[in-house]
């Protein structure tokens, strides 16, 4: 039996997914979830991140995922699976987040003891023991000093795919170097999320892929290797401490001894961890341009593959580099669950509630409209959140539970014609895709089926689906990317949400109306 294993280190969790793959069987056989705040609360973190006071600044203890790690190979060796049948590992990660290591780091890694839990051997590794996290907005000063270094807003997303962003870890990097300069100076390598969870994995550092590499504002995109001049621009000596990029199915090595010897992991090669957005789009399938997804998680994405890396002409998109070849476009919203969240907590709703709002409301909410900004919001960019209302004066709470998913589906519509101008078929995976009336709102203001990805998590299936890939590569056999995941990413057939035309005609007029409220709001 052949089996690949997955992982997605996301902001509030890590889920471990494990496929099966032989001439007759292609199944998932282990899915699991583990939860940060709720099973790692020594951490202190609030949906997997610590807000510092100042409602900018955002971290995480890199620590907590890697006990995260450990404690879901226990989960895995547990389960009675034959880790030994398990050919290689590969993973996602929450982007754009940073570790720093200390010169120390590599023979930490190379000498991590099967005898003793895995926090305690690399407590002394880290030149910094926060990581600054996707959702940090504390570096507006830096992107602006990166965006005039390089040549404005236009020839940064050239470069590199996106114009500078807070959370992007180049104007991160500038402002702990010049924040902290001595523990810049202990920092020997600067990891992404992704590329600190595969080093743990093989015992070694790990090289980035151009997936996750290219939501840095490092990445000369086109080329696939670290741009010189966003080196110099962001902060001295910055090349020698960046890991190499390499394409996104080479294989890193084997796992480290110590998974082997506490866990009974068999000799599994490791494959570089992606991005959590780059490995979802291999887990919904979406390999052939003209495709779009939707991930419905802690911040709300859409995206789908793309031939040429040409950035966004609106200026607010992403182009990342597909672990599968070629491109990826990407829009990112902050204001996902989060603030679905904030008010169904607020109406004392649960989710099945929050769903019979929807039910009970009729789209287009009789005019009523609110801008979807609980924190701070990446598109449209909105730095001081504070949700706008309009004829929502002493309205129900199933109104404004209409009002935040109605706002968000048309952010998402106006904020992604670039990408896919009108799709046929959109597939939505995450948390909130299991909520059919959400998905029928999306349905209904993009005039597009939507369809959820089988799986709940499509980022960890979508690692696991990159190992067999790259296994299967190593041993010479090129396995066609639909191949790959045929038989895996079918979308699940119980939930296919057609539009419905009277709805779609209420939206289309209230697009317009809802670009305006935006624009004003900003
Ligand atoms: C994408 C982004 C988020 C994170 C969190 O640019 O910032 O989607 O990847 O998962």
């Amino acid at each position: 039996m052949a089996t690949y294993l997955g992982f997605d280190s996301s902001t509030q969790s890590l889920t471990a997914t494990v496929i099966e793959v032989t001439s007759s069987e292609r199944r998932i056989v282990f899915e699991h979830v583990l939860q940060f705040d709720a099973e790692l609360p020594e951490y202190g973190t609030t949906h997997g991140v610590i807000e510092s006071d100042d409602g900018k600044t955002v971290t995480a203890p890199p620590a907590m995922w890697a006990a995260a790690l450990d404690r879901m190979a226990g989960i895995l060796a547990a389960s009675g699976m034959d880790l030994s049948a398990i050919r290689a590992v590969a993973g996602s990660g929450q982007q754009h987040g940073s570790v720093y290591l200390t010169a120390d780091a590599g023979a930490a890694l190379r000498g991590l003891d099967a005898a003793g839990p895995l926090t305690e051997q690399i407590g002394g590794m880290f030149s910094r023991t926060d990581s600054p996290v996707w959702l940090d907005c504390s570096t507006t000063a830096e992107c602006a000093a990166l965006t005039n270094a390089l040549g404005g807003d236009a020839a940064l997303a050239r470069l590199t795919g996106s114009r500078a962003y807070e959370r992007f870890t180049a104007a991160q990097i500038r402002k702990f170097a010049s924040a902290d300069p001595a523990a810049y100076t202990r920092t020997a390598r600067i990891h992404l999320v992704s590329s600190f969870m595969a080093s743990l994995l093989a015992g070694r550092h790990a090289p980035l892929e151009p997936g996750d590499a290219s939501g840095m504002n490092l990445m000369d995109l086109a080329a696939r290797r670290w741009s010189p001049a966003a080196l110099d621009a962001t902060a001295p000596d910055l090349g020698r401490r960046l890991p190499p990029i390499h394409e996104s199915w080479t294989v890193t090595g084997d796992i480290a001894p110590y998974w082997r010897r506490k866990y009974g992991f068999g000799p599994a090669i490791v494959i570089p961890w992606s991005g959590d957005n780059p490995s979802a789009l291999v887990g919904l399938g979406l390999v052939t341009p003209g495709a779009l997804g939707i991930s419905l998680g802690t911040s709300d994405t859409v995206f789908g593959p793309r031939a040429q890396p040409a950035p966004d002409p609106g200026g607010a998109g992403h182009v990342f580099g597909s672990p599968a070849g070629g491109y990826m476009a990407l829009t990112c919203f902050a204001n996902g669950s989060l603030a679905r969240e904030r008010v169904r907590d607020a109406h004392g709703l649960d989710w099945d509630g929050f769903a019979a709002a929807l039910r009970n409301t009729p789209a287009g909410n009789g005019g009523a409209m609110m801008t979807p900004w609980f924190v701070p919001e990446i598109t449209p960019p909105v730095a001081h959140p504070r949700p706008r209302r309009h004829n929502l004066d002493g309205a129900a709470p199933s109104r404004l539970v209409r009002a935040i998913v109605e706002a968000q589906a048309m952010a998402m519509r106006l904020h992604s014609r670039w990408i896919a101008p009108g799709p046929a078929t959109i597939r939505a995976t995450g948390g909130a895709a299991a909520n059919r009336e959400i998905l029928q709102v999306i349905a209904d203001v993009f005039d597009a089926e939507v369809v959820r990805g089988a799986p709940r998590n499509a980022a960890s299936l979508g690692a696991a689906l990159r190992a067999y890939h790259a296994e299967r590569r190593s041993e010479g056999e090129l396995v066609p990317w639909e191949d790959v995941v045929a038989g895996f990413t079918a979308p699940d057939t119980e939930l296919r949400l057609r539009p419905d035309p009277a709805n779609v005609a209420v939206y289309a007029g209230l697009l317009p109306e809802y670009a305006a409220f935006e624009k004003q709001a900003r």
